[in-house]
């Protein structure tokens, strides 16, 4: 009976253990999962975007390179979570269509543009940066195939945050207009990541039941402090200044104080109206429609592949 099952699942998770796609579990953690998922997955896909804007224009071949194996890897990094999210009995075609007809989010971060070379470097640093910050703890997210996914995906987004931290670096060491450049990116890239940890803790629709499920370990404001604390040093030693007259260290709390969000920028980006929102959907499905032969060519292999084994 079901109430054998959810005790079970209860007492799984009251000991710190992984449930697993074949285990029982409530509709609703099974539909929150699906949803966390599928927006994670859409964003990575989505984040391959703003970046690949700059490939053909990355000033060496080093940077080049860099630069598409690391869009290279968001693309992996979408594979991994589609696979996590199918392992829940949803398809990656229905995943990918509530994508393309807005009834599925990304994150917010991916509707800014990207109008400089610095912003690469500025991705990297602090996008990259909010996002392990985020990540980490999901590495011991109670949904097992999630959990195991985020372990990879976490040591590619510390390479990647590296890259833009040198990226930015060299920059705000170079000429005074490569250093205006880079202080640019970082105040157009600043808000805007500390968004991506998504509504204050009282307006947050799904933490308390998502920490009580052990999806989520740390509430959206813990980690967003987290993330102002670990760039204010790193600022600093990129030469570089946060746009934020108010933030300063607060001694009593043992954490930096800053300045209000504007979080009615964050619910138009949401509601569709970000400066980028029509140009990145309208481009992720000219790119699907324009994949289709390769899909329908793998499906064709794939079915004759099978019919010569057997
Ligand atoms: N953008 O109740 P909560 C990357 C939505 S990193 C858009 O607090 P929750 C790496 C939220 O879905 C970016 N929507 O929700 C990369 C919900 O709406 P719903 C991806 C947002 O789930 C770098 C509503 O607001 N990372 O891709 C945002 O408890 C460079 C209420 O919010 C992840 O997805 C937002 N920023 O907490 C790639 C991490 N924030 O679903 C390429 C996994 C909130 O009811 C290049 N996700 N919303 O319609 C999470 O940790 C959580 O889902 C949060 C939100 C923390 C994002």
């Amino acid at each position: 009976d079901a109430g054998a099952y959810e005790a079970v699942f209860d007492a799984a998770l009251a000991a710190d253990e992984r449930i697993e796609p074949r285990d029982w579990m409530p509709d609703a953690y099974r539909a929150s999962l699906v949803r966390q998922m599928a927006q994670h997955a859409h964003s990575e896909i989505i984040g391959m975007q703003p970046e690949a804007n700059w490939i053909t224009r990355a000033p060496s071949l080093r940077r080049k390179a860099i630069l598409m194996a690391k869009v290279q890897d968001e693309a992996g990094h979408g594979l991994y979570l589609y696979s996590a999210a199918e392992t829940l009995g949803t398809s990656r075609d229905e995943l990918l269509d509530k994508l393309h007809t807005g009834r599925q989010k990304y994150s917010s971060i991916f509707n800014y543009p990207t109008l400089t070379w610095a912003d690469v470097g500025a991705i990297g640093w602090l996008v990259d940066g909010a996002a392990i910050t985020n990540q980490v703890p999901l590495c011991r997210c109670s949904y097992g195939p999630y959990a195991r996914a985020m372990v990879r995906i976490c040591k590619e987004e510390s390479f990647h945050q590296r890259q833009g931290y040198e990226l930015l670096l060299a920059l705000s060491k170079g000429t005074e207009a490569q250093h205006a450049m880079a202080q640019d990116a970082v105040d157009r890239w600043w808000w805007p990541s500390l968004m991506m940890f998504g509504p204050p803790d009282d307006a947050s629709a799904h933490s308390a039941q998502s920490m009580a499920w052990k999806i989520k370990r740390h509430s959206n404001d813990e980690l967003r402090q987290r993330f102002v604390d670990i760039c204010v040093p790193q600022a600093e030693s990129l030469g570089l200044t946060l746009p934020d007259p108010d933030l300063r260290w607060n001694e009593e709390r043992g954490h930096h104080d800053f300045g209000a969000i504007d979080w009615n920028e964050f619910h138009e980006v949401l509601r569709g109206n970000g400066p980028c929102n029509a140009q990145r959907i309208s481009q992720r499905r000219r790119a699907h429609e324009e994949g289709a032969w390769v899909r329908e060519a793998a499906a064709a292999y794939a079915a004759k592949h099978g019919e010569e084994q057997s």
